[in-house]
């Protein structure tokens, strides 16, 4: 958009008179925040009407991703560099006497997610408003987000996240096009005109009230859609009835009850629990999705038969797979169709991503509960899994009573909701190639060999836009100058890099923006903890939720190995390190909170011990969030990507990491395999067990943790000061974390791969010293990054899956 520098600062204080009521000298942050990211918002509002417009005319389909996270971080920057004003901006603020990042800071970052799957919506929306692509996110507006995380005597204390405590600038609300969703009751089936008629009655009705925020295209003039629902009681504000009987708090018992749906965001990553009030938070999304899609589609006039040529839903993991039984369910019960028709119509619609074979994080569902609060959609998941079962008898496995059983979409009381989404859609795809890989071949083979057509790969990606340039401004100039601003709008041109990291002037550059972005992350340091670092010395950071298989003990315990050697010989000579970690573990999950405590106990010991000349410092940065991991990417000289291989799906905090610079220490699972192949072995450190390794020792169970921990001294040691007294806490404090490697085998293989991580951590020791070489690499990972960018993946689901483009 076009607005100069003296409209701006006219805009910006008649804003600030009619938003908040004051003049500049009055207006704290606060304010000048709201007036100008209001005012940001009036200068989204046109070509939000135009994009709106032109999609309701063109008759190109339409894309709704469904998803029960979206982790979009702040958006007053990024929208500023989207309409292409930031800079103009900037200067009018600064005549102002006002700086833009300061304003910007205040801004609460929605954290509706948990980690890489809402992250993956964010990146995904980015890119479809930015290829004009008409793509909805349809999500919950929780009213606490994933909780503010404190670290207190070392320990994770959870706090509750109150992002709309003050208003949020970005959103519209539109009552007017709330919808209806219920709940509970019964279904009569009366016949009429020899056909079937399901009433549902005796419900109880919660409405969904739509909350939109523009997702703004970068210098395109397109603004998609996130549509965010919240859960409000239909018709009373509180029930008089109680009220008037003096009965207070039971009177506003119902409004609570109704909307606790949309409170709270559920904050466990990789454990599904089957709690009530998560189904509802599932149904309420998809179900009021559904209704609010057929009810738009209807209206441009075209017959509903058509309705998958127009219309695609996807949904991000099972948690919106009612989407399939819903969608039956309105065409049959509301539109009149019958089962084939219906059938056929939905599974066109639909198709589904996976992004995990952990068994525990798998969704299944007691068919008592959804019988008794779904009743309606109990019944259709019944029929389809009954029709599902007698195909699966008349075609491939006649007579084979167990094979359909492991494969029926309800089996032992629950129904499973991947076997549902596979069969209620028209496509699958995994998120790496080895993970995809491992569906066809092991977790989902058997519905590989019915549906081979259905299963596809598409790996993650990131947005370059949010993942440098707008969080690592420096850099991305830098890639201009050189290679010209081609790579904004192509991000696979950053491969022009590559004529460049040979070059000693573009290395210095290169050099001098990383040691500006590390010295920034360190004066953050010492203003909010109080604690020296320094900025020289190497930065290794693994950032990402805190979990078993991400194995962020592997990394405590290679610490503790060097600190033993360094109190063994104080002069050995080992490169500075600075171990940086970050992330939150589920509330509920022991064993992940017990790391945290030891990672912040070796810390205490390590950064108070003068014997070892500060040549390893150990950090613990609480509240990982986006606004976060903004400032940590660019600071990073090392990525920790070290998780037990064939366990992570894909990542994307590789790609993020790989993308500003930092040279990957990774074993080769997921997408880190794919980033090997592109950057090649010499720039990027891989170690530990490969997947065929991995998955024969799981089958053959041949792994002894207890032998592997009396063969390596090195490792014997760091065990035995988990419990002997040399860290500190009580004895007992990580007995837990001691036992689950020793008594339990070691889940994860986390002794098995220390000795060769050790090696790769040497090898990371000797490259850095090598400052020539080290540029190189670092230039490498840049220029191949561009090949993770979401732009290219979008453009692949676009295409193969949605038929969009
Ligand atoms: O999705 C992650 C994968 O672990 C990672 O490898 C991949 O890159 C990323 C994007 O594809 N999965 C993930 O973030 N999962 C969740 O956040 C999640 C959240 C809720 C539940 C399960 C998983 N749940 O069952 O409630």
């Amino acid at each position: 958009m076009r607005v100069n520098k003296d409209q701006f600062i006219e805009d910006f204080v008649n804003k600030l008179v009619s938003k908040r009521g004051k003049k500049i000298k009055e207006a704290n942050l606060l304010d000048k925040y709201y007036a100008l990211a209001s005012l940001t918002r009036d200068y989204i509002a046109e070509y939000w009407v135009n994009t709106n417009e032109r999609y309701l005319k063109d008759n190109k389909k339409q894309i709704y991703y469904f998803s029960m996270e979206f982790l979009i971080g702040k958006l007053l920057i990024s929208n500023l560099m989207s309409l292409g004003i930031k800079e103009v901006c900037e200067d009018g603020l600064k005549d102002l006497g006002l700086d833009l990042n300061e304003i910007a800071e205040i801004e609460k970052e929605p954290g509706l997610g948990n980690g890489g799957l809402g992250r993956l919506a964010a990146c995904f929306s980015d890119s479809m408003a930015t290829l004009g692509i008409p793509g909805y996110g349809v999500g919950i507006r929780y009213k606490y987000g994933l909780f503010q995380q404190k670290i207190m005597e070392g320990y994770q204390e959870e706090f509750p996240d109150q992002w709309l405590k003050y208003e949020n600038a970005w959103e519209i609300k539109r009552p007017s096009e709330s919808v209806e969703v219920k709940f509970g009751g019964n279904v009569i089936i009366t016949q009429k005109d020899n056909r079937l008629k399901f009433v549902h009655e005796n419900y109880e009705s919660i409405l969904a009230v739509p909350y939109d925020i523009p997702i703004v295209g970068y210098k395109n003039n397109i603004v998609n859609t996130l549509r965010l629902l919240s859960a409000e009681v239909m018709d009373k504000e509180f029930d008089y009835y109680h009220f008037n009987k003096g009965e207070y708090t039971k009177a506003f018992e119902d409004k609570y009850n109704t909307e606790a749906i949309s409170y709270v965001l559920y904050p466990d990553d990789s454990y599904e629990k089957g709690k009530i009030l998560r189904l509802k938070q599932e149904y309420f999304l998809v179900s009021s999705g559904v209704q609010s899609i057929v009810e738009s589609f209807k209206k441009s006039g075209k017959h509903l038969k058509e309705f998958y040529k127009y219309v695609s839903i996807h949904i991000n993991d099972t948690h919106p797979a009612l989407a399939i039984p819903e969608l039956i369910r309105i065409l049959i019960d509301e539109e009149g169709f019958g089962w084939d028709e219906a059938w056929k119509i939905t599974k066109h619609t639909i198709s589904y991503t996976n992004h995990t074979i952990m068994a525990e994080a798998l969704e299944k569902w007691n068919v008592d509960m959804i019988k008794k609060f779904l009743p309606r959609i109990f019944m259709i998941i019944e029929e389809i899994n009954e029709r599902f079962c007698k195909e699966l008898w008349n075609t491939k496995y006649n007579g084979d009573f167990d094979k359909i059983s492991e494969m029926a979409i309800i089996a032992d009381n629950q129904i499973k909701m991947a076997h549902l989404a596979i069969v209620g859609s028209h496509s699958i795809n995994g998120v790496a190639k080895l993970h995809t890989e491992i569906l066809k071949r092991k977790e989902l083979k058997e519905f590989y060999n019915i549906y081979p057509e259905k299963f596809n790969n598409k790996t993650n990606g990131i947005s370059h836009r949010r993942w440098l340039l707008k969080c690592n401004p420096k850099l991305a100039s830098v890639i201009s100058e050189y290679i010209g601003p081609s790579w904004i709008d192509s991000p696979e041109s950053l491969m022009n890099l590559l004529e460049f990291k040979k070059d000693p002037c573009f290395k210095e550059k290169i050099y001098k923006i990383k040691q500006y972005n590390k010295n920034k992350f360190a004066n953050m340091v010492k203003e909010k903890y109080s604690i020296e670092i320094n900025p020289n010395s190497i930065f290794d950071i693994q950032a990402k939720r805190i979990h078993e298989y991400k194995r962020q003990v592997l990394n405590v315990f290679h610490i503790m190995h060097l600190y033993n050697k360094l109190l063994e010989n104080p002069n050995l000579d080992i490169y500075p390190r600075t171990f940086i970690f970050a992330g939150k573990a589920a509330p509920g999950y022991y064993i992940a909170k017990e790391t945290i405590k030891l990672i912040n106990s070796l810390g205490k010991k390590i950064n108070n011990d003068y014997r070892i000349k500060d040549k390893l410092k150990v950090l613990f940065i609480e509240d990982y969030n986006i606004t976060l991991a903004e400032l940590l990417m660019p600071a990073a000289d090392v990525s920790e990507q070290i998780s037990t291989t064939t366990k992570e799906a894909s990542g994307t905090g590789n790609m993020k990491f790989m993308m500003n610079g930092a040279i990957t220490i990774a074993t080769l699972d997921g997408a880190n395999i794919e980033i090997a192949n592109e950057v090649g072995e010499d720039n990027i450190i891989i170690f530990g067990l490969k997947a065929k390794e991995v998955l024969e020792i799981y089958k053959n169970n041949t792994h002894n943790s207890i032998d592997i921990y009396n063969e390596d001294i090195r490792l014997k040691t760091v065990m035995d000061e988990l419990i002997n007294g040399f860290l500190p806490v009580s004895m007992d404090e990580f007995k837990g974390i001691y036992d689950s490697l020793l008594k339990d085998n070691d889940k994860y293989l986390v002794l098995k791969d220390f000795c060769d991580y050790v090696r790769a951590q040497e090898k990371i020791d000797k490259l850095y010293r090598n400052k020539s070489k080290w540029l190189e690499m670092s230039v490498t990972n840049i220029a191949y990054s561009g090949k993770f960018s979401s732009d290219k993946t979008i453009e692949e689901y676009a295409k193969e899956i949605w038929g969009a483009l």
